[in-house]
């Protein structure tokens, strides 16, 4: 702070105004396959031809890609025909539909849906809860039947959360040593992302993932081959139905989709059901003690307003709702990615 001219428009203003013109702009040039096309080209191209090769308009695409090399998501160099554009390394790694790291489809869930529900964001604060009725139409009392209220954005959600696994699956599961555990289950584990990262690591384990049968059913066509003989599915609604013994379950970005009395109630089902000396991973984004921060976090905490009956928590928090429950000697490790590990023992 200081100078006059950061007094009259301060930089983190302008830069806050603009952060979802930015966000777009990525997910758009994901949308519409400029890093796919750029990557399989091989070389630089006119932004003409990557305009005719995607079906979109010469004076649009030009416009966005220059917005790209802006962002420092494309680089351009000028020719004797004119500009050409091709990707940075990161784009490369992270945006393209192909890369084992890629995150195109959980951007395609924020630009697409949470996006949506974004738009009623001053509504959410000010009734405390979802905005699935505003922003799709559909009731918010049961918000994974509103998540997944048709089998494509069910999909969406499964293979964003799954993409988010390329990135810190290995980390959250290497923060505990989890050779001791043999039988291990996924619970809400989904595209099964985790759990293939889960057997890759601890190659003596197996999985169950346990889901909704219309998720099991998709995860089974679309995510996890049934060559993958490490990992198996259990049908259920780990609310209602029973959850069956175990020596380790994880609950990997569960807790935060529910209120403190639903975690609870979660909870003491999974301590009974857990053999004794057996214990559960919790894999969630820790906010700092007093909630100063990470603000990544804290702007998860806002998405779960809008999208959940959830909120993500402290270490402190967590351990709480553990001890609630029945489970002892817990163990905090912060991965220093966005998503941090939570070990209880029974
Ligand atoms: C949930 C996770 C997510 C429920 C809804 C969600 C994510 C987006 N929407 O369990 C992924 C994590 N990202 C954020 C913004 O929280």
């Amino acid at each position: 702070m200081g100078s006059t001219e950061e007094l009259d428009y301060p930089q983190i203003i302008v830069q806050y105004s603009n952060g979802f013109l930015i966000s777009k702009v990525m997910f758009t040039a994901c949308e519409l396959g400029v890093f796919d096309l750029l990557l399989e080209s091989g070389k630089p191209l006119s932004s003409d031809a990557i305009a005719a090769g995607l079906g979109a308009s010469t004076m649009g695409m030009r416009r966005l890609l220059d917005a790209c090399v802006g962002l420092k998501l494309l680089a351009v160099e000028m020719t004797q025909e004119g500009a050409l554009y091709r990707n940075t390394e990161i784009s490369n790694v992270y945006l393209t539909k192909s890369s084992p790291k890629s995150q195109y489809h959980i951007m395609m869930y924020y630009s697409n849906t949470v996006y949506l529900c974004w738009q009623y964001l001053a509504d959410a604060v000010r009734e405390g809860r979802n905005q699935y009725e505003r922003a799709f139409g559909v009731s918010s009392k049961d918000p994974f039947g509103a998540m997944y209220r048709s089998d494509e954005e069910m999909l969406k959600f499964m293979a964003g959360q799954n993409s988010v696994w390329s990135i810190c699956g290995r980390d959250v599961l290497a923060a505990f040593d989890l050779s001791p555990f043999r039988q291990i289950y996924d619970l809400g584990g989904g595209g099964g992302a985790l759990a293939q990262e889960c057997v890759s690591l601890y190659p003596n384990s197996t999985v169950t993932i346990y889901d909704l049968p219309k998720v099991v059913q998709v995860a089974k066509e679309q995510f996890v081959s049934p060559e993958e003989r490490q990992i198996t599915f259990h049908e259920g609604d780990f609310f209602n139905d029973s959850i069956p013994e175990a020596e380790l379950y994880i609950l990997s970005k569960i807790l935060h989709d529910w209120d403190d009395d639903k975690c609870k109630q979660l909870l003491a089902k999974v301590y009974k059901a857990c053999k004794p000396g057996g214990g559960v991973l919790l894999v969630e984004s820790l906010l700092n003690e007093d909630k100063s921060g990470p603000v990544e976090t804290q702007l998860y905490s806002m998405n779960m307003l809008v999208q959940t009956e959830g909120k993500e928590r402290t270490a402190a928090e967590y351990s709480n709702l553990l001890e609630a429950a029945g489970f002892g000697v817990i163990q905090v490790k912060r991965t220093g990615k966005l998503y941090d590990a939570v070990l209880g023992r029974k």
